[in-house]
């Protein structure tokens, strides 16, 4: 069921222009868009807002639960990044207003020895990144995309960016942070995704190789 690694793997290779003035933006064997495809497994989950909630928990001194109205009474942030998925898209200049994760982590004591996070999303998705990969002033927990309150199928009500890695890293519908002491792989980093994702290092597959995925994307849904 979960052999998207293998079947990208296949692929054969997109050739496409790039405007010459964002070239050196656009990681190796990826394709600018400004369409912006919809990607995920199973179905867009749907909220009781008043039921809804945020979990930070793990290796900290005092679990957290959040309220998307917490969420919202806390500094916002907005941020201007360029998003690249394993599947050969990237989007320029993307804009998102949220919560900064390094903010939230005033709100929490953790652990000195919690160097990894495990990002809990809806439906059943997960992601593992270290710790030192969602502070500084670009991993933000987004509400609002291009000034618009963020679509349901774009990972609404709340979506994770960390736009220096694949997108696949930035979980749509976050519902929890663990921190954890040791890495742990997420779902896609179990199915042949790389564990640490870096598209300017082209880090897409855990095995190595000179393997292309192809302009799938092409074929999914946009806005
Ligand atoms: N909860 C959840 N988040 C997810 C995914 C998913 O399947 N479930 N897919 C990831 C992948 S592979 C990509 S490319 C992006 C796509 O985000 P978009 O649909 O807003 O473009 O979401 C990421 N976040
Ligand atoms: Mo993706």
């Amino acid at each position: 069921m979960h052999n998207k690694a293998e079947r990208l793997q296949k692929m054969k290779p997109l050739t496409g222009e790039s405007p010459p003035e964002l070239a050196h933006r656009l990681p190796p064997g990826q394709i600018w868009t400004d369409r912006f495809p919809i990607l995920h497994e199973g179905d867009v989950p749907r909220y009781d807002m008043a039921a809804w909630n945020l979990r930070l928990f793990g290796e900290v001194e005092g679990e957290l639960t959040l309220s998307f109205d917490d969420l919202m009474a806390m500094p916002q942030t907005e941020i201007r990044c360029d998003i690249h998925c394993v599947t050969r898209w990237s989007k320029a200049d993307t804009t998102w207003k949220g919560v900064l994760f390094q903010d939230l982590l005033e709100r929490l004591n953790i652990k000195p020895d919690a160097r990894y996070v495990m990002i809990h999303a809806d439906p059943d998705y997960e992601t593992n990144l270290p710790l030192s990969d969602l502070l500084g002033d670009q991993a933000l927990l987004a509400h609002t995309y291009d000034g618009q309150p963020l679509t349901q199928k774009h990972g609404g009500p709340l979506r994770l960016v960390v736009p220096h890695l694949y997108f696949w890293k930035s979980a749509k519908w976050v519902r929890g942070f663990e921190f954890m002491t040791k890495d742990r792989p997420g779902f896609w980093e179990r199915n042949g995704f790389h564990n640490v994702a870096e598209p300017f290092q082209e880090q897409r597959f855990s095995e190595q190789g000179q393997h292309m995925p192809e302009d799938e994307w092409k074929n999914f849904e946009f806005d």
